[in-house]
């Protein structure tokens, strides 16, 4: 059975003051076409399919979209909810849904069957295990309330009430939103748990022939080649610049081996770090790559730059983000070696703007002139108290 992998969707996703969606529609379209053309029986997505319990309602004619897409293919799909998703809202269709091939969990319950497809082989069980806190956990499978349950013991519970629904030796596969310990974050994710531990131990997906994981943005195996995120749609922080963001093709053998092969999907817009002077910025062959990308700028000017962001989106309509690392060192330096450092940074504060302005240095001379002015203005200041 080949089906394809995918997480974090995030519909609906705020980044750079800017909404996704369009981004969104562009990527999935992608993934629809990879689906029919790798032929696969299914789409499993891995929870965070919204980016917040109340999605926009671009965000839900989106993904009401890509579902008729694929199920018009004869693809069926499973989705769970993940930390960000609304369980109770996602969980909206969900006996309807399955006649359609739509298999769906919102809500964690103790008696959950599990999903079955076919392929020529027999069949597969899909285990789908919607993110739940330890609270919601102990409610759905009335834990007692002296016993300990953290999210590892939490995930103990939902994987081992899952296995005791799937005969032995069968193939099988887990979808889970979580944690695993040993994974790589980035900023994009929201903690599972404020305070407390969240991860959880890979060896509870160990009788599975494949798990299918979301919450981390980055793809990336955990704990075993058969244990994987597949990553996030889209690059939504700057940290995960340097990924590759796309879908795995799952390949499950007769036997319950498994193959998989990452396959990238290009976006509309890159997300991407740019590093130079505005001098270099503003040169035409500096930056070869798109300018309407999704750009932080890390300005190296150790001067200061007025009105630096208007002068840079002149270049990248689409800025989101400017830091300037070597300004703020030569800041911090100068407060560090002038005792006065009021005054002079008022000083250099002038000269600065009066280079930017003329474009001329400022000459010592000048320099005296505005030091006798500001001792003065300081002088009658002091006078007046
Ligand atoms: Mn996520």
């Amino acid at each position: 059975m080949r089906f394809l992998h995918t997480a974090d969707w995030h519909l609906g996703k705020l980044f750079g003051q800017r909404y996704m969606t369009e981004d969104q529609r562009y990527v999935l379209e992608e993934l629809v076409a990879l689906a029919v053309d790798e032929d696969v029986q299914a789409v499993v997505i891995a929870g965070d399919v919204y980016d917040r319990a109340v999605p926009p309602a671009e965000a839900v004619a989106l993904f009401d979209e890509v579902l008729a897409h694929l199920v018009g293919k004869g693809i069926a799909v499973l989705y769970i909810a993940g930390n960000h998703d609304s369980a109770a809202r996602l969980d909206f269709g969900r006996e309807l849904l399955a006649a359609s091939g739509v298999y769906l969990r919102g809500c964690v319950r103790g008696e959950d069957a599990p999903v079955v497809l076919e392929d020529a082989a027999g069949p597969v069980y899909f285990s789908l295990l919607p993110f739940a806190t330890p609270v919601e956990v102990r409610a759905a499978f009335q834990v007692p309330r002296e016993e300990p349950l953290d999210f590892d013991a939490a995930m103990a519970r939902q994987v081992q009430a899952a296995r005791a629904q799937i005969p032995d030796g069968c193939r099988s596969v887990a979808v889970a939103h979580a944690f695993l310990a040993g994974g790589r974050s980035a900023s994009s994710e929201r903690p599972l748990s404020v305070g407390g531990t969240d991860q959880v131990r890979p060896a509870h997906f160990l009788p599975y022939s494949y798990t299918a994981l979301g919450h981390l943005h980055g793809p990336q195996r955990a704990g075993a080649e058969k244990i994987r995120y597949a990553g996030s749609l889209l690059k939504y922080s700057f940290d995960e610049a340097a990924q590759k963001k796309g879908a795995l093709v799952v390949e499950l053998a007769a036997d319950g081996a498994v193959e998989t092969r990452f396959e990238a999907l290009a976006p509309r817009h890159d997300v991407r770090i740019v590093r130079g002077t505005l001098e270099e910025l503003r040169q035409a062959d500096f930056d070869p790559l798109p300018h309407d990308d999704y750009v932080r700028v890390d300005l190296l000017d150790r001067a200061t730059i007025l009105n630096a962001y208007d002068k840079l989106t002149a270049i990248y309509p689409n800025l989101f983000a400017l830091t300037r690392p070597n300004w703020q060192a030569a800041q911090a330096e100068e407060l560090r070696l002038r005792p006065q450092a009021g005054e002079v940074s008022e000083l250099a504060l002038f000269r600065d703007f009066y280079e930017e302005m003329t474009r001329e240095t400022f000459s010592p001379d000048q320099q005296k002139y505005l030091e006798a002015v500001l001792e003065e203005m300081a002088r009658e200041e002091r006078e007046e108290v």
